[in-house]
């Protein structure tokens, strides 16, 4: 059976919030029937975003990812699907905009690294560790999409 419980953390970094693309970036998934399971607007603090960007402690760029993002909102997501992940990076595009092809979200909005708009998990285990640092579990709920049958042949 398809994991369709497959999780995904996906964050409108605080730049995005600045731009106005809640909306476009929550439309993106919506409309590729991802389901959102937990949404919340967060004032990230340093010791948050020191766990999830773990992987990038000592990265000449790490202290702009905590600064820049420790200084105003952002909206922590956590969207459901069969391969969200691997899908989620597609919709979100490259990392470095410039390379980002266009249709995606940073190859429509974003034009700089530090400034790409939205983070997504790149790995099962990342999206387990980033849900945790913002979600309690309590807090990513369950539903069911009426019609489901007709989004998936797999559930
Ligand atoms: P991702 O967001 O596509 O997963 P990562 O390599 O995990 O990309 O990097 C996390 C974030 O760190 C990026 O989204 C970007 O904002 C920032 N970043 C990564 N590499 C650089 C860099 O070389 N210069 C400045 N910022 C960077
Ligand atoms: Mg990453």
């Amino acid at each position: 059976m398809a994991n369709t419980r497959e999780h995904t953390f996906i964050m409108v970094k605080h730049d995005g919030v600045q731009r106005g693309l809640i909306g476009e970036i929550i439309r993106r998934f919506e409309n590729r029937g991802f389901k959102l399971v937990a949404i919340k607007s967060v004032q990230a603090t340093r010791a948050q975003l020191e766990v999830h960007y773990e992987d990038h402690k000592g990265k000449n760029y790490f202290e702009s990812l905590l600064g820049y993002g420790s200084s105003g909102p952002a909206i922590a997501m956590v969207w459901e699907g069969h391969g969200v992940i691997t899908a989620g990076r597609s919709i979100l595009g490259a990392t470095d905009p410039i390379k980002a092809q266009p249709g995606t979200i940073r190859g429509d909005y974003a034009t700089a690294i530090g400034r790409n708009v939205v983070h997504g998990s790149d790995s099962e285990k990342a999206a387990k560790r980033e849900i945790d640092v913002w979600f309690k579990p309590e807090e990513i709920l369950t539903w069911h999409r009426a019609g489901a049958q007709h989004l998936h042949d797999k559930y």
